[in-house]
């Protein structure tokens, strides 16, 4: 995944003619396009493949199974024009490692403490566990929570240096994009705060004016 502007888009929309708008509108402000469930299951896996024609697709399929059924999810991911997957830890070593294999030179990006208040509940109190799933699965890296800045540098700083992190809560979730890379991530991932947008274009050129004004 080319590292430019460090902003993933994450296209949580279900009418196909407004993803490809956006996705158009703002596609040369952006590394990448992250597809989760709304739209994949409202357009169709063809819309990964339609959109990977321009631009690096992750899927945010929050891969959580046994290692067979990962095996299977991943395949049908990549098979599809996916770069990268978004994959869970908490279902262990075995699974993980799955996916690793069958991405083959994909990118795979493990889920540590989530952004969302639930996130706190369960994800926070083993996210050292988790992140040490990602490294010994050698994943490409983790996804960490833009919401909570001191963990996200907490998280980051038990990567190595070649793990990538991943920042999703940026805008609607209350998160800002000059915390994420400040502690330390690679990636900001917004969602609602540009594709709700009346104009996505600007709205995403508003994150790189507030980076560039720090
Ligand atoms: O911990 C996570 N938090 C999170 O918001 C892990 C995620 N994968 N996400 C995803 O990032 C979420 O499912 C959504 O697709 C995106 C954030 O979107 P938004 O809150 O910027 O609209």
């Amino acid at each position: 995944m080319k590292k430019d502007s460090g902003i993933i888009l994450a296209l949580d929309v279900t009418d196909k003619e407004r993803a490809l708008f956006v996705a158009e509108a703002v596609g040369d402000v952006l590394d990448a396009i992250k597809v989760n469930y709304p739209l994949a299951l409202s357009c169709g896996l063809g819309i990964v493949t339609e959109l990977a024609e321009h631009i690096d697709v992750i899927c945010d399929f929050k891969v959580a199974d046994i290692p067979n059924t990962n095996r299977l999810i991943v395949q049908e991911a990549f098979k599809a024009g996916a770069s990268g997957i978004i994959v869970h830890g908490f279902v262990g070593h075995d699974s993980v490692e799955a996916c690793v294999e069958h991405a083959g030179s994909g990118d795979v990006f493990v889920v540590t403490e989530m952004s969302h208040p639930g996130g706190q509940e369960f994800t926070a109190k083993v996210a050292d566990d988790l992140v040490k799933v990602a490294i010994d699965a050698k994943a490409s890296g983790v996804i960490a929570p833009a919401t909570r800045p001191e963990r996200l540098k907490y998280i980051r700083e038990l990567l190595p240096e070649e793990m990538v992190v991943l920042s999703p809560g940026v805008g609607a979730q209350g998160g800002k994009i000059t915390d994420v890379f400040d502690a330390g991530a690679d990636y900001a991932i917004i969602g609602r705060a540009i594709y709700n947008a009346d104009d996505p274009k600007k709205a995403a050129e508003g994150f790189l004016e507030e980076l560039g004004n720090r």
